[in-house]
């Protein structure tokens, strides 16, 4: 089984991905990883940190001659910022360690973290509740990206809010345009609305959200299962996204709006396909499963009874705006219990852009997995093979169909 763990804090040497269950053969490299790592590090409302780190994943194991091994990939992803933080994350005690952090942040994992491990330094917490593991779970993200693009799956974010500016967007997005997009925003109107709203934030010292979609094409019908709550591809989706950093919030397809909708309104009805041409372009911007039927819209975010239907997944989840802010608030100081502000050192104004790619890369990693539940394959042509054996399948059933 496809898993992984990530180790490291955010001020220490650096962040370790040990990633295990990758078939053999796969062709993988450095450079592949450092462009979702690069991606990440991007957006308009970054802070200090990122003008620091120019992020990079050493690979130590796993691969060789530029293949896998099937052996577990151990990627490092050194900070650079340690220099600056030897003695204040030593790993061994040291004289005059530095201050230590008592003021609590609203919204962080500060209290609930102290309290939980009986820590008087609120460091002993935020080093690891920081946003800055999920340049580990990219690496990993980037990992099954590559192995999903052997099948022909892709998996794409854009930002559709930012504190309230509304990106107004059709399918297919051109994710070029929002690759080049400071706020990843397929919007060109909507996109200096973002960059003002960031500004504002900025300038009272304050933070700012909003709301990402990730879209995953080429999916195969079928991975997930209906059987069992835990097999559900929409709750494992759900429960990855909801697990990055400061979201508050996952919607697969219509989600929210759906509960305005009747059902009439909201199904995704299937129709015959007599003549391919006339399959529109707009409903089914992406390609989709073949098969003799296809759908006039998809609502459903490409999962029926907790399995992939053939149609892009389609994912939103909600950022809240970042806890650790300029002019922080009203908060306790954990050792005097005296009123305070909260603890401010350097952060990001809003980091909605970035978690796109952090998006993706929850989800590629989700479909990685599910496929190979599916599929299995030690090696990368058995996983083929598996793959292509199904496909035909589900053709041979689409054309008895047919007639
Ligand atoms: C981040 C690194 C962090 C923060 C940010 C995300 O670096 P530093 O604390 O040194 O500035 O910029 O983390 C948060 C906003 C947070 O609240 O944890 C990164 O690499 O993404």
């Amino acid at each position: 089984m496809l898993r992984y763990l990530t180790a490291g804090e955010s001020h220490g040497k650096g962040l370790t991905v040990i990633i295990e269950g990758l078939p053999s053969g796969l062709l993988l490299d450095e450079e592949y990883i450092a462009r979702d790592l690069s991606r990440r590090q991007k957006g308009y409302g970054r802070g200090g940190r990122m003008q620091i780190e120019s992020d990079h994943a050493e690979i130590l194991s796993g691969v060789r001659h530029g293949r896998t091994l099937g052996s577990p990939l151990a990627l490092l992803i050194p900070n650079k910022d340690f220099v600056n933080w030897t003695k204040v994350m030593s790993t061994v005690p040291v004289h005059e360690p530095g201050n230590t952090i008592s003021r609590l942040r609203p919204g962080h994992a500060d209290l609930p973290g102290t309290m939980k491990y009986a820590q008087d330094d609120v460091r002993n917490i935020l080093e690891r509740a920081s946003a800055r593991e999920t340049a580990a779970r990219v690496a990993a993200g980037a990992v099954s990206r590559r192995f999903l693009e052997e099948f022909g799956i892709k998996v794409y974010s854009h930002v559709v809010n930012i504190g309230g500016v509304k990106a107004d967007y059709l399918h297919p997005v051109d994710w070029e345009r929002v690759e080049q997009s400071p706020v990843r925003c397929a919007d060109a109107k909507a996109e200096p609305l973002m960059i003002s709203r960031i500004d504002e934030a900025k300038a009272s010292g304050d933070t700012v959200g909003g709301m990402v979609e990730v879209v995953a094409v080429g999916v195969p019908i079928g991975l997930g299962s209906h059987v069992h709550w835990d097999r559900k591809i929409d709750g494992r989706i759900a429960q990855a996204l909801m697990s990055i950093n400061a979201v508050k919030a996952v919607a697969i397809g219509e989600g929210w709006e759906s509960a305005d909708l009747l059902g009439s309104q909201y199904h995704d009805v299937i129709q015959p396909v007599r003549d391919k041409s006339k399959v529109s372009k707009t409903v089914s911007p992406y390609p989709t499963a073949s098969g003799p039927w296809h759908r006039l819209t998809n609502r459903g975010g490409g999962t029926e009874g907790g399995m992939t239907n053939g149609m892009p997944i389609i994912a939103r989840f909600v950022v809240k705006p970042i806890s650790t802010m300029a002019q922080p608030l009203p908060s306790v100081d954990l050792v005097t219990g005296e009123e305070v502000r909260a603890h401010y050192e350097r952060s990001d104004v809003c980091q909605v852009p970035p978690a796109g790619v952090i998006g993706e890369a929850m989800v590629a990693f989700e479909l990685a997995v599910a496929f190979q539940e599916k599929f299995g394959g030690d090696n990368i042509e058995e996983a083929r093979r598996n793959f292509q054996g199904y496909q035909k399948t589900v053709r041979l059933r689409g054309d008895s169909l047919k007639e």
